[in-house]
Formats: structure tokens, C-alpha cells, sequence
């Protein structure tokens, strides 16, 4: 039941209409929260604010509005709260800071998320809220499924960004959504325990889906529609920085079996054209590029897991102990594979030339040479994944 209540939220101008269920603002006494990420959205976010209320009003629920302030430096956060909203200030940008920040504070039973720049519309609330009320854990908005109207998204994010990053998250685990970048969308609150959001920037986006997807959460879809933003509104998305943190989160997570399947392929068929065993003919240079390849992939693949054991799901002991083989081990190891590894195909480079042109020891030379290429990457990796474990540390 909802009875409605007519208050002011602190210090604000008085408004038209709040609506707030009985027994004051206790946790999860409301049916919705609407959180709303700001980044110097000055000329939206006090319409935005308002057009979330009305959508409060509208579906006759009673509601709060949370808009988290990301450090704007603009008038933001007045013109939210003037709207109406609880502002609540995260100061460490991100959007994914911004959210994980908002989800902490909201104290509705669902939340609602959305941008601060007018380009969803909250009116949609009810056909989230009903779907949540099936039991859905998190419901999706989908722009594809729904409208997009002329100016709203660019060609490359309609036919290029998007497609690919939610065809890579479906193909990799599932989840059956068609829009997973999509900024409109509902979480259950008792369900934000079991999807442990961690992500600080974009990729956030990504992530609920993901986890989502792995504590088997139930996933709901609803068609909504993307309007463009208001002139002087200025997006704060850079496609390929924030692409390719999507790219690498869902790779972190992605079951082993995607890299090193095809990586043990690679070396074995490699292996073989190389060495001339088996039923191919000898080809050295697409032998070689085969293993430098299935090599690449699974260096990639270390990289990825260790990347998120330090970085995206930071267990302290696995960190240190990462830490301390990252810069000690792995690259004194490293280093010493690649210097015996130059000596031995220098070595067998000038056998090699003595010999005729494909001899067996021409064969190991192309070997070695791949062989020092991969550890060459392997230890560029190692020195990257240093520098995440130190800013991590
Ligand atoms: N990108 C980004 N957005 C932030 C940050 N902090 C808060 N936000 C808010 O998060 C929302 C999403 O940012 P947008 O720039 O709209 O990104 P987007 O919706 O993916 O891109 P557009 O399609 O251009 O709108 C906006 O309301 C921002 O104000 C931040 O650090 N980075
Ligand atoms: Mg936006």
C-alpha cells in the first residue's frame, strides 16, 4: 500500500508534490529510488530531476530522487537539489564510482537508474517497476528493441559500438540482452548484495549484466526510447577509452576455455607445419605465425585473470603474493628466457646458414624465433600488469 505523503526534502524549495510512503524514510520503506549519475549536466539535471519526479507521481509509487554528484564543477548539484533531489557528493569520478555510490544510499526496494542528460525518459518507470515485481532481479531498457530517435546516437555506437560489445557479451556468457550498454535500467535492491558491483568507470555498464549473469539472477528486458541531448549538453562518453575497458572487463571474465582452446590449436597445428610432423606439408612462416598467435592468446589470458585478481576483484593475499612474483620473479624469469632464447637462435641462425634452407635446423630457428617474439610479449605484459598492480596496491 501507498499512501502518499506530501513533504520537502531539506533545505529544498518547497515542490508540488513529493511522495513518500508512511513511516518516514527507513530503508527500503520506498518502492523506488531513482538514482541519477551528474557530471556538469548543468543544463539538464534540474529538468531531469523534475521529469523523475513526475514519473514518480505518475506511477503512483512512492519514491525518493538521488542524484550523485561526480566532483561537477559546474552549478549541478544546486540546480538538482533546487529540483528537488537528495544529492549525495562522490567526489572520485566515474561512472561506475558515481553508481556504486548512489546504489549505497538509494533506499528504495528497486532502484531506477538513469543519466542526467534527458535523453531516457523516467516515464517508462512502470513497465520496469511491473517487471521487477515479476521477479525480474535486474530489467534492462532497450533502445534497439525500442526507438532511437534521429540525432540520439551516433552511427558509430548504433552500428558498430553497440552491436559488437553486446554481441561479445552475449556470445560470452549468455545473457540474451540486446542493448547491454543501456543507461536505463532497474536493479532490485535485495538483489544488489548477490551482483557485488565493483567497476568505477564505464564498464560498470557491463559488469551488472555479467554478474547478473553469473548468480543467476533473472534478467528482464523492456523496449524504451533514446532521445538526443538538449543543445549545449555535452556527452561525457569517449568511445574507444570506455569501448575498450568493456572489451577488457568482459575478457577478464570470460571462461578459460575461450583462449586456451584456441591457443592450444594454434600451437599444435603450428607446431606441426613447422616440424613437418603430421599430414601437412612443411610451411614454415604460417607455422610460426601460428604459434606467435596461440602463444599471444594465452599470455593474453594469464594477463587478463591476473589483471583481475589484482585489479577488478582484489583479494589481499592473492594480491601480494601476485604482487611480489610480478616484480620479482616473473620478470627476472622473463628476462633471462629472452636473453638464453636470442643466444640460441642466434646460434642456430648461424648453423642455419651454413646448412641448407629449410633443414631441420632452419625449422628450430623459426621456432626459436617465434619463441622469443612470444616471451618478448610475455614479458611487456608482465611489466604492464606491474604497473596495474602497483596503482591497485
Ligand atoms: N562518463 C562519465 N559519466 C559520468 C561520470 N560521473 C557521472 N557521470 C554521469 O553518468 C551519465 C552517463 O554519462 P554520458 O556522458 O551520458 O554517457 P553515455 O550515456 O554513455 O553517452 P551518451 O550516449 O553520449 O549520452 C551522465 O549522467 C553523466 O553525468 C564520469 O566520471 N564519467
Ligand atoms: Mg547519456
Amino acid at each position: 500500500m501507498n499512501a502518499r505523503l506530501h513533504a520537502t526534502p531539506e533545505g529544498a524549495t518547497p515542490l508540488p508534490m513529493i511522495l513518500r510512503e508512511p513511516g518516514g524514510p527507513g530503508a527500503s520503506s520506498l518502492d523506488v529510488s531513482i538514482v541519477i549519475p551528474c557530471l556538469n549536466e548543468e543544463p539538464t539535471i534540474e529538468r531531469c530531476v523534475a521529469e523523475a519526479w513526475a514519473a514518480i507521481e505518475e506511477a503512483g509509487v512512492g519514491g525518493e530522487v538521488l542524484v550523485v554528484d561526480n566532483g561537477s564543477t559546474d552549478a549541478s548539484a544546486a540546480l538538482a537539489h533546487r529540483g528537488g533531489a537528495r544529492v549525495i557528493h562522490e567526489p572520485r569520478r566515474g561512472y561506475g564510482r558515481a553508481y556504486l555510490t548512489g546504489l549505497e544510499h538509494a533506499r528504495g526496494r528497486t532502484i531506477l537508474m538513469g543519466d542526467a542528460d534527458l535523453t531516457y525518459d523516467f516515464r517508462e518507470l512502470p513497465a520496469f517497476i511491473s517487471l521487477a515485481r515479476q521477479g525480474n532481479d535486474l530489467v534492462m531498457g532497450s533502445r534497439f528493441r525500442g526507438r532511437i530517435l534521429p540525432g540520439a546516437m551516433p552511427w558509430h555506437h548504433r552500428y558498430i559500438g553497440n552491436p559488437i560489445l553486446t554481441g561479445v557479451l552475449n556470445l560470452l556468457y549468455r545473457s540474451g540482452v540486446s542493448d547491454a550498454h543501456c543507461g536505463l535500467r532497474m536493479v532490485r535492491a535485495d538483489a544488489l548484495e548477490r551482483l557485488r558491483l565493483r567497476s568505477t568507470g564505464m564498464e560498470f555498464a557491463s559488469e551488472m549484466v555479467i554478474r547478473a549473469r553469473q548468480a543467476r539472477l533473472r534478467i528482464a528486458e523492456t523496449p524504451i526510447t533514446y532521445a538526443p541531448r538538449p543543445g549545449g549538453s555535452i556527452s561525457k562518453l569517449k568511445s574507444l577509452r570506455d569501448g575498450l575497458r568493456h572489451v577488457r572487463y568482459m575478457l577478464a571474465y570470460a571462461a578459460s576455455g575461450w583462449f586456451l582452446v584456441p591457443a592450444l590449436l594454434l600451437a599444435a597445428v603450428g607446431g606441426a607445419l613447422v616440424t613437418g610432423v603430421g599430414p601437412a606439408p612443411v610451411s614454415v612462416p604460417a607455422g610460426v605465425l601460428m604459434l606467435v598467435a596461440g602463444g599471444a592468446l594465452a599470455q593474453a589470458h594469464l594477463g587478463l585473470r591476473l589483471y583481475r585478481a589484482l585489479a577488478l576483484d582484489p583479494n589481499e593475499r592473492m594480491r601480494s603474493a601476485l604482487r611480489w612474483a610480478l616484480t620479482r620473479g616473473a620478470l627476472a624469469v622473463g628476462g633471462m628466457a629472452v636473453i638464453a632464447e636470442v643466444a640460441l637462435a642466434a646460434l642456430l641462425g648461424e648453423t642455419t646458414r651454413r646448412l641448407t634452407i629449410g633443414s631441420h635446423h632452419g625449422r628450430m630457428f623459426s621456432m626459436l624465433v617465434a619463441l622469443t617474439i612470444v616471451t618478448l610479449a610475455a614479458t611487456a605484459w608482465m611489466a604492464a600488469l606491474r604497473r596495474t598492480a602497483r596503482a591497485a596496491a
